[in-house]
């Protein structure tokens, strides 16, 4: 069904575009060494081109890089072309072997990292977005979606990733392969996990690194463990409210003016505001309620005071 209305769009394009040849392929657009090409499949040129530039400001991971039916590449991209220990997004592209143009519709599913932990013979996964969708209509044939690794690669364990690519029509997938989950550096700590009842839940930090001094919005995600724990843990159904209270260890403690709590938006995200007034490591004491107001998690449990829920974060 698809495949027809593809070929009817197509035939459209050919009789109403006279920037169209008989491949539906538009003339281009030439920077310095390459020739960015529309494509029916995808989208103009000039859409082409915003792809193509913002991939110049991410890196391929090749472990990820995948053939579809021996007509379609699919890469798999990162903001460094590995992983670290936290949140990490991942952007795919599907391209056409004959031609290097993108592919708009393709799906990315079934995404899912897999830690086997060595001493105990046993895997578990980790939290992961629900899908892989479009994240800026501007750049129509990149798919974003994001897995927090609870731990990085060590002598504990090791991980690897398995999805499934389905590319205008065509299926293939990654099974098993491995990749290195990088520690985070001394000063940074973006995933912490609590107890609510029989559960557990962790909270992901998205991207600190890309905050500056002063006003900053705040983004995490909250998952729940799942059972079996060999499942990608989805991002919870309930609704909680993340309290801020970013202080300066190293500074007496002191803490900034007008920070905002996460509240859950629509995309299934937490989002607030954190005021951050200097650089240096910032310890972001958190205070989780449920969707009654009672305190679930975080608080005052430490001797001094301040939550001993908390992300670490170095400006
Ligand atoms: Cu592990």
């Amino acid at each position: 069904m698809k495949k027809v209305l593809w070929i009817m769009t197509a035939a459209l394009l050919t009789m109403t575009s006279c920037n169209s040849n008989d491949d539906g392929v538009d003339d281009g657009i030439v920077i310095p060494g390459i020739t960015i090409t529309g494509d029916v499949d995808c989208c103009s040129a000039e859409e082409a081109l915003q792809v193509y530039k913002f991939l110049q400001t991410v890196k391929i991971v090749p472990e990820l890089t995948t053939e579809v039916d021996g007509k379609y590449n699919v890469f798999a991209y990162t903001s460094t072309g590995s992983f670290h220990k936290g949140y990490n997004d991942i952007y795919f592209v599907a391209t056409k072997k004959s031609s290097g143009n993108y592919i708009k519709y393709f799906d990315i599913t079934s995404v899912t990292p897999l830690m086997y932990m060595v001493k105990m013979n046993m895997s578990h996964s980790t939290p992961v977005g629900s899908s892989y969708e479009v994240f800026d209509e501007t750049r129509p044939a990149v798919k974003r979606g994001w897995v927090s690794f609870l731990m990085n690669t060590s002598d504990a364990g090791s991980w690897t990733i398995s999805y499934t690519a389905d590319v205008l029509d065509s299926k293939a997938g990654v099974e098993d392969a491995e990749i290195e989950v990088d520690a985070l550096p001394d000063g940074q700590d973006w995933l912490k996990n609590f107890k609510l009842g029989d559960d557990t839940y962790f909270l992901s930090l998205v991207n600190p690194l890309d905050w500056a001094t002063g006003t900053n919005t705040i983004t995490a995600y909250v998952s729940k463990k799942s059972s079996p724990i060999t499942t990608p843990y989805a991002v919870a159904d309930e609704t909680f409210t993340i309290e801020i209270d970013p202080r300066m260890p190293d500074m007496g403690n002191h803490t900034s003016p007008n920070n905002v709590a996460l509240t859950k938006q629509a995309d299934g995200s937490y989002q607030g505001s954190i005021n951050l007034t200097m650089t240096g490591l910032w310890r972001i004491h958190l205070t989780v309620r449920d969707a009654d107001g009672n305190v679930v998690a975080g608080g005052d449990d430490l001797s001094d005071g301040y939550s001993s829920l908390y992300w670490d974060v170095t400006l």
